[in-house]
């Protein structure tokens, strides 16, 4: 499937060193043709530029943002509080804690700022949820999926019968 040429899907993360877990979600989007873009925005290191960045997203054509982050993991959550697009965040894991830290940093919102949170280092999933979030409003992308679903559930049956032989 052909790319758009302008992003519809942020992915976004607060340092360099969690793009081998963030990674998962460009190749995603890239499976599935989505237009997306990559950049290091730290809640802490480039405040200003996070807020900008959030504030600034759904007037460049972001439809949603994916952010990653290890330790006091805030970037998603302060993305979330200027933004009105849906935000998934992705616990990145770090050396020390395995990314609890990460994962209570971002997953405990308060009422009125929700961050869909996937699971330490679920960088994939997040992904398709993107893919699910756009796929609501563009029907071949959710023919797509559903392509995906079909031959996730074909590859299930074939290891259950490599099981049996
Ligand atoms: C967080 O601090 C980043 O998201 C990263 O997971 C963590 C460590 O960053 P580096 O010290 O590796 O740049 O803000």
């Amino acid at each position: 499937m052909p790319e758009n040429t302008s992003p519809l899907v942020s992915v976004v993360m607060g340092s360099d060193s969690d793009w081998s877990v963030m990674q998962e979600a460009s190749r995603v989007l890239t499976e599935f043709g989505v237009a997306h873009e990559v950049e290091v925005v730290s809640a802490h290191r480039t405040p200003e530029k996070m807020i900008g960045f959030g504030k600034e997203a759904a007037g460049r054509g972001i439809r949603v943002v994916i952010a990653g982050a290890g330790g006091a993991a805030h970037l998603p959550g302060m993305l979330a509080a200027v933004t009105t697009l849906p935000v998934v965040g992705v616990p990145v894991p770090l050396a020390r804690l395995d990314g609890l830290d990460s994962l209570l940093s971002i997953v405990q919102m308060p009422a009125g700022v929700p961050v869909a949170t996937v699971s330490i280092g679920g960088a994939r999933n997040a992904g398709l949820l993107a893919i699910k979030i756009l796929a609501t409003s563009d029907p071949a992308l959710s023919e797509a999926l559903a392509r995906f679903s079909a031959e996730l559930e074909a590859s299930v049956e074939q290891k259950n019968q490599a099981l049996k032989a």
